[in-house]
Parts: C-alpha cells; sequence; structure tokens
C-alpha cells in the first residue's frame, strides 16, 4: 500500500499493477478445447452459412436461456438492426440516451429515429414514466437496455407498450444469463438483442444472437440474416449477411461452458467490491443484492465529487495510473454524440438523471483475471486516494507534471484537468 504522496504512480512511484486490469478482459480459457473445435470446424469444411457448431450455439443458448427461439448473428449490433426489421419498426424507437452508443446507432442507420428518456438513479435503465412522456403518434416500439446485466423495468416498460400498442425490445447486449425476478433475459417482450463480443464475458470473438419465444418472428430473422434467401433460386425479402461463422461458433461454444462460473465470480466481486467500498466518503457502488438476478458484468461506482474530495475524471486518471484501466462509459451519452446532438427532436424530455450519472459514474474491473484479493487492493487504493484528496489535489494545482501507466492507450496528455 501506498505510504506516501510520491508513490502515487501519477507522480511518479511505481504504478500498483504492472500488468493493467481493465474492464472488459476477453476470456479465453479452456484455449485447448477452443483450438480442438476450431480445428474441428476446419476439418469439416463447413465453415459459415448455418454450419453445424453455429446451430449447435444456438441450441444451447436456448438451453442455458429457457428461450424458445434463438437467431445467432454477426455481432450485437446486427441482432439490433435484425430485431428491428423483423420487428416491422417505423419511425421513432424510444430508447435510454445512458447506453453503448451502438443501441442509438443501430436504429438510426436503418432509417429510425432514436428518442431518448431519462433512466432510474437507482438501476441506471429506463425509466417508465420519462419513456410514456415520449410516445408520439410517430413511435413504433420501445427498446429498453438490460444495462450493466441488470434487468430494466420489463414490467412497466411493457405496461407501457400495451398502453400505446407498441413493440418491446430488448438490446441485452450486457445481458447474457441474467434474469428478472427468475425469468431470463431473452424470454421476455417480444425479443432481445445479445452481443457477444470479446469483451463480453460470453463471447464469441464478434457475434451476437437475438432470442424471441415467437417462431414467426424466429424465421423471419433467419431469413433476414441471409439476404432473404430460401432456397437455391428463392428469395422472398430484402435482407442482409448477419450471419456468425463456425470458427466464431467454436470458441462460443467453448465461452458458454464457463456461463454459470463466471457470473457467480463476477457477482462476488460486486458484492465484495460493495462491502469494501460502503464506508468509502463520496463513493457508491450501483447497488447490487443478492438477487437481482444480474450478471455481474460491471462494477459501477458513482463518484461524489463534493464528497470524495476529487471529480471522477481525476480519480479515472489516478487508478489508470496504478494500473487499473476503469472506464467512464458511456460518456459522453448518446444525446450528446453526433448526429443527435445536432437535433432537440431526439431529446423531448429533460435528461436529468441520465445527464448526472454521466459526470459520476465509472467502471472497475471484473472478469477471471481478478481475484477477491485484487478487489482488495483496489478498494484499498481507493481508500487511500480519498484520505488524501486534499494533498493530492494541492500537488496537482501546483502544474506538476503526470505519469501514466506505461501500456496506457488512453492518455495522450501529461497534465491532469485541475482536480475539485
Ligand atoms: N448495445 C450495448 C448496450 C453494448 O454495450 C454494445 C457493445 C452493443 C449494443 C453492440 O454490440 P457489438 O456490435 O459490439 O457486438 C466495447 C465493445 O467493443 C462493445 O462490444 C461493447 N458494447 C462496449 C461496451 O465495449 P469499447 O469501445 O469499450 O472497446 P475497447 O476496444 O476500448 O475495449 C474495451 C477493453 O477491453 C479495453 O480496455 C481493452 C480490452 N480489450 C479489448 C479487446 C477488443 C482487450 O484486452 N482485448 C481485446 O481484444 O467497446
Amino acid at each position: 500500500m501506498k505510504q506516501h504522496l510520491n508513490q502515487l504512480a501519477i507522480f511518479g512511484g511505481p504504478p500498483l499493477f504492472a500488468t493493467p486490469l481493465v474492464v472488459g478482459q476477453p476470456d479465453l480459457s479452456a484455449p485447448d478445447r477452443m483450438l480442438q473445435r476450431i480445428q474441428d470446424v476446419l476439418n469439416s469444411g463447413w465453415i459459415t452459412n448455418n454450419g453445424p457448431l453455429v446451430q449447435q450455439f444456438e441450441h444451447e443458448i436456448c438451453r442455458i436461456t429457457g428461450a424458445n427461439h434463438c437467431v445467432a448473428v454477426c455481432n450485437g449490433t446486427m441482432a439490433l438492426q435484425i430485431m428491428a426489421k423483423a420487428g416491422g419498426l417505423t419511425g421513432e424507437v424510444i430508447m435510454p440516451a445512458f447506453t453503448f452508443i451502438a443501441t442509438a446507432h443501430a436504429m438510426e442507420w436503418i432509417g429510425l429515429k432514436p428518442v431518448f428518456a431519462d433512466v432510474d438513479p437507482a438501476t441506471h435503465t429506463l425509466d417508465k414514466e420519462s419513456v410514456r412522456n415520449c410516445v408520439t403518434s410517430d413511435t413504433s416500439a420501445i427498446l429498453g437496455v438490460h444495462l450493466w446485466g441488470n434487468p430494466c423495468d420489463v414490467d412497466g416498460l411493457q405496461k407501457v407498450a400495451d398502453e400505446f400498442n407498441l413493440k418491446l425490445l430488448f438490446d441485452a447486449c450486457h445481458a447474457f444469463g441474467s434474469r428478472d425476478r427468475g425469468r431470463a433475459i431473452g424470454t421476455l417482450g417480444d425479443a432481445a438483442a445479445f452481443s457477444f463480443h470479446a469483451t463480453k464475458f460470453v463471447h464469441s470473438l464478434e457475434g451476437g444472437a437475438i432470442l424471441t419465444q415467437s417462431a414467426e418472428l424466429a424465421d423471419q430473422m433467419r431469413l433476414m440474416r441471409n439476404f432473404g434467401i430460401t432456397g437455391l433460386d428463392s428469395i422472398e425479402s430484402a435482407g442482409i449477411n448477419g450471419k456468425l461463422n463456425d470458427v466464431a461458433a467454436a470458441v462460443g461454444l467453448t465461452s458458454l461452458e464457463f456461463t454459470a462460473e463466471r457470473i457467480q465470480h463476477n457477482r462476488t466481486l460486486q458484492l465484495t467490491y460493495q462491502s469494501q467500498l460502503a464506508n468509502c466518503p463520496g463513493l457508491r457502488m450501483l447497488e447490487n443484492t443478492a438477487d437481482n438476478g444480474g450478471n455481474g458484468q460491471y462494477a459501477v461506482v458513482l463518484v461524489d465529487e463534493t464528497e470524495f474530495g476529487l471529480s471522477r475524471d481525476t480519480l479515472l486518471q489516478i487508478l489508470r495510473a496504478e494500473g487499473v484501466f476503469a472506464r467512464s462509459y458511456f460518456v459522453p451519452g448518446c444525446h450528446r454524440a453526433v448526429p443527435y446532438a445536432s437535433s432537440e427532436a431526439h431529446c423531448p424530455v429533460p435528461l436529468t438523471t441520465t445527464n448526472s450519472i454521466l459526470e459520476s459514474v465509472l467502471q472497475l474491473p471484473v472478469g477471471p483475471m481478478v481475484s477477491l484479493r485484487t478487489v482488495g487492493r483496489i478498494a484499498g487504493c481507493l481508500h487511500w486516494i480519498q484520505q488524501h484528496t486534499s494533498l493530492i489535489q494541492q500537488r496537482l494545482s501546483t502544474g506538476v507534471p503526470v505519469t501514466s501507466h506505461p501500456d496506457d492507450p488512453a492518455t495522450t496528455s501529461t497534465s491532469l484537468p485541475l482536480a475539485g
């Protein structure tokens, strides 16, 4: 543990972690089984176009989630787009602005208009009353996001969807294996889109899937992911190349084997962060109760600048210098990103909670590389920083050059924004 200010890595001390801990470290467990599966694919000569491993991947996903139908696709963004197309969406789609930009871009890219509603401060997911206030005669759907792997207000959103006769779709890209009071994410609403990107705890390098209980919707989505082709010489609809390949499915099948283990590990890490930071002034973990059904994919902290003594961004830079490559997802917020920032039509309601979260949120590392001891060291470091914020701030205000972690790709400048 640090004893003196000079030992902080931003002031030239040795970083706490020489090998950085990242948010979204790809999990490549069981490489032998993974490589054997890949070798089998290559030996078989059937590499893509709904090959046997893709079908097995879909089958396994249905088994784990209990969903009736799984349509595997090449990434989560494509899953969102095919889901929206098959769902017949038109005009406006209500979604949070506090999400990865892909949620909005996926809709915008296919000619739909993202309309941003505010989120609930307790969950960071869509607030149903704010959603209700966004509905117009052009609205065709609500796109709820199960952010951080925690279920959004499925029942509340369903009520609004029913009231205005809207489709209810979910961006479940963070939420594989999550449950909402016992109900598996992927079995609720009209359909849900998942990502199996390398940074997800279950991944297929790149990949995605749509889960639905509707056979009709699933058929439509299968058609769309393969150019609308129904036979050697027949094409039934417009479509796209949204296919997952079998090498990716081989990786995905191996990754799926660890689903339960990873969820349990990440949730334990979340709860450990929560208990170890409980008495750190100015830091609050996003609440994760033992039964909230989240998959534990993100450890989310909110920084109260006044109480903590440093801004979120200063804390982020101090942590990153120590080799704790925390993130501030999803700054700047979709509503402030191009092209949405240029038109107020995307923001018909105040996004007060969204804006407040965007100023204070950060994510700490979880995943197989992170042990309980690691969490203890990170929490200890956070406490130490909090106890020395005045001195840190004083030192920074002198304009002293600061050091970043040698492996940090994010660092381009040598001076910190002044704290306070
Ligand atoms: N909806 C939501 C709510 C989403 O979060 C996402 C994706 C989507 C939709 C769309 O799904 P996809 O079309 O992507 O399947 C990452 C991922 O690229 C993105 O998939 C994910 N969400 C988002 C939350 O995170 P970045 O910009 O943070 O990626 P990057 O390159 O900074 O990587 C994150 C960390 O992981 C870094 O610290 C480095 C580490 N990393 C990353 C890769 C790719 C590695 O150590 N090795 C690697 O190979 O977006």
